[in-house]
């Protein structure tokens, strides 16, 4: 029987770099760093075992399809997709953040957001966004954005926004302030239903690995 293979997915940038002790504990190494090489294909010390390169919020749909075996996507990127097809067994505790709202400074968030009022949100997540102020009893325009969201209240596109805090550093720079917490965020394990059952010997060794480092963290 050929020895099967393994298909990772992961995004460049910090999801990348905080996975990286994670492979390591289940004795995986890239052969590559993605952010040098611009490869999308990487390769491991294991010749089985090869991780591919995505955007964070593609990282579910490959793992969905079986493209990817298993991945590693933000809880934000898996509240927005749903949930089909994926068996998200462990929270990582990696690149935590927070998912709040946020207007310009001084802006009276209070009296415009009481049930009944009517809001212009931008936001890169507006099935959260939708779900966070119907919750509220407040009426809301969604326009989706796929970066810079903070821009938006200052130019008068919108009067809030939804989005993930982690410093604080961009709301301040931009004078802007959190008026609500909506969720708190890490990033999860998501395996393909299908590949759990029939790799089950390959993927299981790796989930404990990885449970290991996040539970010994703590
Ligand atoms: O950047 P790109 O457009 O390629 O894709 P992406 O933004 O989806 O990916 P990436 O790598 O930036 O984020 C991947 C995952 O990291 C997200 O899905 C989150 O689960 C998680 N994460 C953790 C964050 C942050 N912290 C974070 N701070 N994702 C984004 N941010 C952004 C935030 O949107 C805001 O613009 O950082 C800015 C705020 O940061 P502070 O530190 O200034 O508060
Ligand atoms: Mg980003």
């Amino acid at each position: 029987m050929s020895k099967q293979t393994l298909t990772i997915a992961l995004s460049k940038g910090r999801i990348f770099e905080e996975t990286l002790p994670l492979l390591a504990a289940a004795g995986i190494v890239p052969a590559e760093d993605p952010e040098k090489s611009r490869k999308l294909i990487i390769h491991t010390n294991h010749e089985n075992i090869r991780l591919v390169i995505v955007r964070a919020t593609d990282v579910p749909t490959y793992v969905q399809y079986g493209a990817a075996d298993f991945g590693i996507a933000g809880k934000d990127v898996l509240i927005e997709h749903g949930g089909d097809g994926l068996y998200q067994p462990l929270d990582l505790k990696i690149a935590k953040c927070r998912m709040m709202v946020a207007v310009r400074k001084g802006f009276d968030y209070e009296s415009v957001s009481q049930p009944g009022s009517r809001l212009r949100i931008a936001t890169k997540y507006p099935n959260i966004a939708a779900e966070h102020f119907a919750a509220k009893g407040v009426h809301v325009d969604i326009i989706k954005l796929y970066g810079s969201m903070e821009l938006a209240p200052l130019v008068g596109l919108s009067d809030a926004i939804v989005d993930l805090v982690s410093t604080g550093n961009t709301l301040k720079a931009n004078h802007l302030e959190a008026v609500e917490h909506i969720v708190d965020i890490s990033s999860r394990l998501v395996v393909n239903k299908a590949a759990l059952k029939t790799k089950h010997t390959l993927i299981e060794p790796i989930i404990q690995a990885f449970a290991g480092v996040v539970n010994g963290g703590q």
